[in-house]
């Protein structure tokens, strides 16, 4: 079976780095020519919802691609249809049957999870996941064929930009059903992105929102019929590495820097001094410390 019906045998080969036996609840690609990264859930039958194990893969393949120099852009998005009822899905969340009162478990069998697993049991490490996606120096893209909902809405959220199909394309943001918040970005950050008002409207009455009407609150970036929605998306991919990989960069921490305080001053920060050490300017500073003699500042004039 294919990996998805979306999905374009022509354009993707596998992505290297996955373990030993290949991924389970996700999958990933790279474009043939190695600048795009298609990572996928793959779990159609629950919605894409995710398990602890979903969350640890997705970290990997994530991590992955964001130490790979050659990709520039990430499309995140989910398989489908489901199997069993021919549903759509981006990704639903939290896996609620295997939701304990301190997280998520590795199994519905504890039992049968390594004591190693067992011992990581409860993290919500999603938000790492939501964090990588923010803080990697390369554009993400949610790819959202069906239901972003719960957790799954807030990573369509952190996510760059957002592109959904137009027929399957759902949002909603469950959260406040199942007795669960994300108090980070995918609320407050979804509020500096929407506004305030429609943001508490999407977390307190908890209503099902089309792509169409996603679109017109500001939530995501295009609507695109089904059948051409990954194309889209890869052809969005390879307009941003048109761009200049520093000048892309350096946007992206600076969009993020005004929500993210002293950290996202770090990360910017830390681009900014990466482009210094870059010039003629530090390079004497750190020549001048080799060779144990004052630095020569001279031809390096106080601009205004
Ligand atoms: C997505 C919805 C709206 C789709 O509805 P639809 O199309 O009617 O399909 P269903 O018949 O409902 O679903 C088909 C099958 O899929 C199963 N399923 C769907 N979603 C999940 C899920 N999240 N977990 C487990 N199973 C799921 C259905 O049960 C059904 O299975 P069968 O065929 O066997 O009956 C609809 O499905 C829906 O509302 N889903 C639940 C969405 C949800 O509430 N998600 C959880 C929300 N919370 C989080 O995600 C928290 C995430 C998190 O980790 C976190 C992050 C930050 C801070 C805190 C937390 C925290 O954990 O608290």
């Amino acid at each position: 079976m294919s990996v998805s019906e979306l999905f374009d045998e022509d354009e993707w080969i596998a992505a290297p780095g996955a373990p030993d036996g290949g991924y389970t609840d996700i999958t990933a690609h790279v474009s043939a020519d190695g600048r795009i990264a298609r990572i996928a859930f793959d779990r159609p039958e629950v919605r894409n919802a995710f398990r602890p194990h979903t969350v640890d893969e997705l970290y990997r393949a994530l991590d992955i691609a964001r130490l790979d120099p050659r990709i520039g852009v990430v499309l995140l998005t989910g398989n489908g249809p489901s199997p069993k009822d021919g549903g759509w899905a981006f990704c639903s969340g939290g896996d609620q049957r295997i939701r304990g009162r301190d997280g998520y478990k590795y199994s519905e069998d504890e039992a049968s999870v390594p004591s190693e697993a067992q011992a990581r049991a409860g993290r919500l490490h999603i938000l790492e996941v939501q964090r990588l996606i923010r803080f990697m120096p390369k554009v993400v893209i949610a790819v959202v064929p069906g239901w972003a909902a719960g957790g799954g809405h807030s990573l369509h959220v952190v996510c760059d930009l957002s592109i959904a199909s137009a027929e399957h394309g759902r949002f909603k943001q469950t959260d406040a059903d199942v007795g669960s918040f994300d108090a980070g970005y995918g609320s407050a950050y979804f509020a500096r992105q929407i506004g305030q008002k429609f943001a508490r409207e999407v977390f307190f009455l908890a209503e099902e929102y089309s792509a169409q009407r996603a679109y017109e609150m500001g939530a995501v970036n295009r609507v695109v019929p089904h059948a051409d929605l990954e194309r889209e998306a890869v052809a969005m991919a390879r307009t941003i590495l048109t761009k200049s990989p520093t000048a892309i960069r350096m946007l992206k921490f600076a969009f993020n820097a005004v929500d993210d305080g002293m950290v996202g001053q770090q990360v910017f920060a830390g681009e900014a001094t990466r482009l210094a050490y870059g010039t003629d300017e530090a390079v004497e500073g750190r020549d001048a410390f080799l060779q144990k003699r004052d630095p020569d500042w001279s031809p390096y004039p106080w601009h205004y």
